[in-house]
C-alpha cells in the first residue's frame, strides 16, 4: 500500500454511535468504589469478609448523585462486585452479598438505590462488575464464568438503561487457588443483547484503558489505534505499511496511534480511551487520606475531557455510605471552575471562515469575533463522526499590531481539544494546521 492512502484509510476509521455518544455526551463521569474493604481499610479484600461487616447505617445515595452532578459529570459507575466477590445487590447467585449484611436486615440493594438516585438526578447509571472474585467457589472452573454470566445478567436486566459496563481485566487466583480463564466473549454477547447501547470498557470493548491509573493521559490522544491493542475488535482497514509487529504493544506505551506505530498494524480500530483517577490516593475509602488538589483534578479534566479522552473519576463512599465532606467541597469547586471558565462561549453564534491555507490537508481557519476579549481558552473539535484526522496545529491570534502572532502549538484534536493558553487580548484567532491524514473536518472553534 502507499503512504497517502494507508494515511487516507486510517482517516476514515470511525466511531460507532455509541462510541459517538460517549465521547460527545458522557465525557465526564464519576466511579464509586465501595466494598467490605471501606470497612477494612483496604484496597483488595481476599474474600474471606465477614457479609456483616458491611453496614452503611447512612446510606445516602441521592447524596453521591447530587455531588456528582455538582462537579459537572453525566454518569456514575458503582462498583457491584469488587475482587472481594461481595455483590451489593440482592443476587440469587451468591450468600456472599447484602443478603448477609445488617443493612436493612439482609434486604438492601444498592445497586438499586444508586440507579434509581441516577434517574431521579438525570444522571446515567452503569456498573463495574470484577471478573476476578476471591470468594466464588467456582472460580477457575468452567462453570465461574456461568456464575458471572448470571451475576451480569441480573445487572443488566433488573436496574433500568445501563451507559457502561467496566471490565476490570484483572485475572489473580481465587479461593482454590486457580486462575480463571474469562469468557469475555461470552460477556460481551450478554451485554449486546439485554443493553446494546452500552459501552464497555475492555480491551475488546468500546473504550480502551489509558494506561495508568493516576490520570496522566498522553498529549497525542488518538482513538484511532492498532487492532494489536484491542484483538476483539473489528478492524476497519486492512494490512500494514511497514513490514513488522506490534506485539510488544501495550496501553501503557504513550505513542499509542502514532503514525511511526500504525503503520505496523495489520488493521486500525476506532477505540478511544477512558482515563480513570480516584479523588484520594486509594480507590476505596481511608480515613488518613486526603482529596487531591483542586488544581490536579481541573488539570487533569483538561487533559482528559480537552484532549479526546474520557474522565472516570472515583469517590469513595465512608463507612456510614456517604461522600466525605472534604470531597463534596472538592467536588463543587471543581464544578465551579469548569462552570465559570466555560461560562462564555464568546463566539457564541460565530462561524469560522475555512482557508485553503498551504494545500488541501494544512487549511487555516480563521474565527474573528465581534469586539476584542480576553481569551483563556481555545477549545476545537473534529468531526469525529468521520473519524481523526488532525495531527498537529498552530493557533494565531491578531496582535495589538493587526499581526498574526503565535499562540500556542498542539498535536491532535480529536472528539474536543481544549487548549489553555496565556491570556490574550484579540477580536481574532487564526488555527493553522500543520498536518492531518485528510482533508480535515473541524465541527467546531470555541473560545473563552
Ligand atoms: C483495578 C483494581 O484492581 C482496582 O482495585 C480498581 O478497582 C481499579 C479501577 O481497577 O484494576
Amino acid at each position: 500500500m502507499d503512504f497517502k492512502n494507508f494515511l487516507k484509510n486510517a482517516a476514515q476509521v470511525k466511531p460507532s454511535e455509541n462510541q459517538l455518544r460517549h465521547l460527545r455526551e458522557t465525557p465526564f463521569y464519576a466511579f464509586v468504589h465501595f466494598s467490605p474493604n471501606t470497612y477494612t481499610n483496604l484496597e483488595w479484600g481476599d474474600g474471606t469478609e465477614d457479609p456483616a461487616i458491611f453496614n452503611p447505617t447512612e446510606l445516602d445515595c441521592d447524596q453521591w448523585a447530587k455531588a456528582i452532578k455538582d462537579a459537572g459529570m453525566t454518569g456514575m459507575v458503582l462498583t457491584a462486585k469488587h475482587h472481594d466477590g461481595f455483590c451489593l445487590w440482592q443476587t440469587k447467585y451468591t450468600e456472599h452479598s447484602m443478603k448477609n449484611s445488617p443493612y436493612k436486615n439482609g434486604k438492601g440493594d444498592i445497586v438499586k438505590e444508586a440507579s434509581e438516585a441516577c434517574k431521579k438526578y438525570g444522571l446515567k447509571f452503569g456498573f463495574y462488575l470484577s471478573p476476578w472474585d476471591r470468594n466464588s467457589k467456582y472460580y477457575g472452573t468452567d462453570e465461574y464464568n456461568t456464575y458471572y454470566k448470571n451475576q451480569l445478567t441480573e445487572l443488566l436486566t433488573n436496574y433500568g438503561e445501563i451507559f457502561y459496563v467496566w471490565f476490570d481485566g484483572a485475572c489473580g487466583e481465587g479461593p482454590n487457588g486457580k486462575k480463571q480463564v474469562y469468557d469475555f466473549e461470552g460477556y460481551i454477547e450478554l451485554i449486546k443483547k439485554y443493553q446494546p447501547q452500552a459501552n464497555i470498557f475492555h480491551d475488546g470493548g468500546t473504550i480502551r484503558w489509558c494506561g495508568n491509573e493516576a490520570g496522566k493521559a498522553p498529549f497525542a490522544q488518538w482513538a484511532v489505534v492498532p487492532m494489536e491493542l484491542c484483538p476483539m475488535n473489528e478492524p476497519q482497514t486492512n494490512g500494514a505499511l511497514m513490514d513488522g509487529s506490534l506485539e510488544f504493544l501495550y496501553n501503557t506505551d504513550i505513542t499509542i496511534g502514532s503514525l511511526q506505530q500504525i503503520m505496523y498494524s495489520k488493521g486500525l480500530v476506532f477505540a478511544p480511551a477512558e482515563t480513570d483517577m480516584s479523588i484520594r490516593p486509594g480507590w476505596f475509602y481511608h480515613e488518613n487520606e486526603e482529596p487531591h488538589s483542586l488544581e490536579r483534578l481541573f488539570n487533569t479534566y483538561l487533559r482528559t475531557v480537552g484532549n479526546n479522552s474520557t474522565f472516570n473519576l472515583n469517590i469513595p463512599p465512608m463507612p456510614n455510605g456517604k461522600f466525605d465532606p472534604k470531597d463534596l467541597e472538592r467536588l463543587h469547586e471543581l464544578g465551579e471552575l469548569i462552570r465559570t471558565e466555560f461560562n462564555e462561549n464568546l463566539a457564541e453564534g460565530i462561524s469560522f471562515e475555512t482557508l485553503s491555507g498551504y494545500g488541501e490537508t494544512q487549511p487555516e481557519y480563521v474565527l474573528k469575533l465581534n469586539e476584542k476579549e480576553t481569551i483563556k481558552y481555545i477549545e476545537i473539535a473534529e468531526r469525529i463522526s468521520e473519524g481523526q484526522r488532525v495531527e498537529s496545529f498552530v493557533v494565531f491570534f491578531k496582535n495589538k499590531d493587526n499581526l498574526w502572532e503565535e499562540a500556542e502549538k498542539s498535536t491532535t484534536i480529536g472528539s474536543r481539544k481544549i487548549l489553555k493558553i496565556n491570556p490574550i487580548e484579540t477580536d481574532a484567532i487564526k488555527i493553522r494546521i500543520t498536518s492531518s491524514r485528510d482533508v480535515p473536518i473541524i465541527e467546531w472553534i470555541k473560545a473563552y
